[in-house]
């Protein structure tokens, strides 16, 4: 048995040794050693690229990031995938997003829609049977809105789906129906649906519903999907501080909530990645500011309240604030007493979508728990390096050109060894900078930022440093368990939840407690372990 230590850069080595050369070249710019050294070159990721065609990516598509992840939580709009009938099956709720519609509310969530299309809506056209499909969900249910959203081969064989929208929009006459480009195909991965969703909620539906909701302190609540019942618990909260939530994007959310988000104040973010672009849009065409909250963990949520009262200034909510604080965190505390003996000085390991491999972290660090190593499946730079540029945004909706959507900005404008002179100068150029905490400054020193981790790396990652916990999504979860290490899914979270919020942490504390303690994970024999040529100790810096 050889013992070697193993530093950083031999991982990052070991993970590209297998790979032809001129994909390890690329592969080793998504690979990045967090502040290796002293002398090292700056800590720059590539990210927010296409993935390799033969790698075994974790991300999904853009058809996925419109209308599973931005549209799904909307329980009163109707949902119609104009595609072949795989594509709304598996975004038919697999994302544990959940809702209270109330006892008289419309929800046509449990519904899965599709248009089913066959070889001969191919062939011929599906615009006939779109229509239809649309005048079908209309007769039966009499929703306020209707959207529909494109697949691959729409795109490919060129149905207008705006113009069929539009047409049934004007016939029905009390009914919002617009459509989403969002073929699967479109982007690099989810993030381009995103984008794509964003753009059309903006335009065709915020800012319709012109009477304010009532509340001393609104804010809106972006990038926020209640999975697990999270956003519910954030509701709790928010609530109990007097602070009135307006619309979230999306989780819990109806149509009205987001045809009322320019009533707002005040946006709070909890997920960068997705809904950035509504937060510009609102502060550009309403100016209502928006500032970076995480309700991930107890102490973030503690601080992102904090924040709010820091910025409505307002005694009565400080106090407030502070009241609901000191109220919920001794529970909070004594769970965490509880599981530090059993959590402290373990690992983990973080790989999900655009912002939960860095939210998640700070709910570990809670724990006492390390994290060797993390990404992101589909984040940008900005998610990485904590530098958001604001875009130079028309404010007419109709001219927002969402083809431009994948053209990255200079990459020099996130590079961050950029000094406070050099951002000036840009500033003076015209450029306007959003700063906040991101991935890349929590990480430790010496700690490995992988983006688009696939599935060979994972494997391998996990047999050289083996964490105690590993989390990912479900495509990940049973080739990790099969090394003997215990898998969380940050994505549906399995089926735990909610992980938000106060409660939420003491939820997740004793959920790892019994992952990271469990006997069971000692049993299973991982191939290395069975014939171990290589055994590894990982050292810091
Ligand atoms: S709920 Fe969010 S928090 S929206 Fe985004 S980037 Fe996905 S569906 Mo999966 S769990 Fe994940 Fe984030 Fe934002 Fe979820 S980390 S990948 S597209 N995501
Ligand atoms: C998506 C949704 C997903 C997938 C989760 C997973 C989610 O990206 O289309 O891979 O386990 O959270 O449901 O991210």
């Amino acid at each position: 048995k050889k013992v070697v230590q193993l530093m950083p850069t031999d991982i990052k080595e070991e993970l590209l040794a297998k790979y032809p050369p001129k994909v390890a070249r690329k592969r080793a710019k998504q690979i990045m050693i967090n502040e290796a050294t002293e002398s090292e070159a700056p800590s720059e990721i590539l990210a927010n690229v296409r993935t390799i065609p033969g790698i075994i990516t974790m991300r999904g598509c853009t058809y996925a990031g419109c209308k599973g992840v931005i549209m799904g939580p909307t329980r009163d709009i109707v949902n119609i995938t104009h595609g072949p009938i795989g594509c709304g099956f598996y975004s038919w709720l697999t994302r544990r997003n959940q809702t209270d519609p109330g006892p008289d509310g419309d929800n046509y969530m449990p519904y899965c829609f599709s248009t089913d299309m066959q070889d001969q809506d191919i062939i011929f056209g599906g615009e006939k049977k779109l229509a239809a499909a649309i005048e079908e969900a209309y007769e039966l249910f009499h929703p306020k809105g209707i959207c529909v959203f494109a697949t691959c081969p729409v795109g490919l064989i060129g149905d207008d789906i705006h113009a069929v929208c539009k047409k049934m929009k004007a016939k029905f006459g009390d009914c919002n129906v617009f459509a989403f480009s969002c073929e699967g195909y479109k982007g690099v991965s989810q993030s381009a649906g995103h984008h794509i969703a964003n753009n059309q909620v903006f335009s065709h539906l915020v800012g319709e519903n012109e009477t304010p909701p009532e509340g001393e302190y609104k804010i809106n609540l972006l990038g926020e999907y209640n999975i697990g019942g999270d956003g519910f618990e954030i509701d709790r909260i928010l609530k109990k501080c007097g602070i009135t939530n307006v619309s979230t994007f999306s989780g819990n959310s109806s149509y009205e909530q987001f045809a009322s988000a320019q009533h707002a104040d005040l946006d709070c973010v909890m997920c960068h990645r997705s809904i950035n672009y509504v937060a510009d849009m609102l502060e550009t065409k309403y100016g209502i500011p928006w500032i970076k909250v995480n309700f991930i963990g107890a102490e973030s949520t503690a601080k992102s309240l904090r924040k709010i009262g820091e910025y409505f200034a307002d005694k009565k909510l400080i106090d407030r604030i502070e009241a609901v604080i000191a109220e919920e965190m001794p529970d909070v505390e004594a769970a965490r007493a509880e599981v530090l003996p059993n959590t402290e000085g373990k690992t983990a390991m973080l790989f999900v979508g655009g912002s939960r491999a860095h939210h998640y972290q700070d709910l570990f660090s809670e724990m006492g728990m390390k994290t060797l190593s993390a990404g992101y499946e589909f984040a940008h730079r900005d998610d990485y390096e904590g530098r958001h540029v604001i875009p130079d945004l028309k404010v007419d909706a109709d001219s927002r050109n969402i083809e431009e959507i994948e053209v990255e900005a200079d990459p020099e404008l996130y590079n961050p060894r950029k000094t406070p002179d050099e951002i000036k100068a840009l500033e003076d150029a015209g450029y306007k900078f959003k700063h906040y905490a991101g991935l890349n400054e929590q990480m430790d020193k010496g700690t490995i930022v992988i983006d688009d981790l696939n599935q060979y790396e994972a494997e391998k990652l996990v047999e050289l440093l083996k964490p105690d916990v590993f989390c990912a999504g479900i495509k990940e979860k049973y080739s990790i368990q099969k090394t003997g290490v215990p898998m969380k899914q940050l994505h549906s979270y399995d089926s735990g939840g909610p992980y938000a919020g106060f409660k939420g942490a003491i939820n997740f504390y004793h959920e790892i407690d019994r992952l990271v303690s469990s006997k069971v994970w000692s049993y299973m024999k991982a191939p290395w372990q069975e014939s171990p040529e290589l055994t590894g100790t990982f050292v810091w810096e």
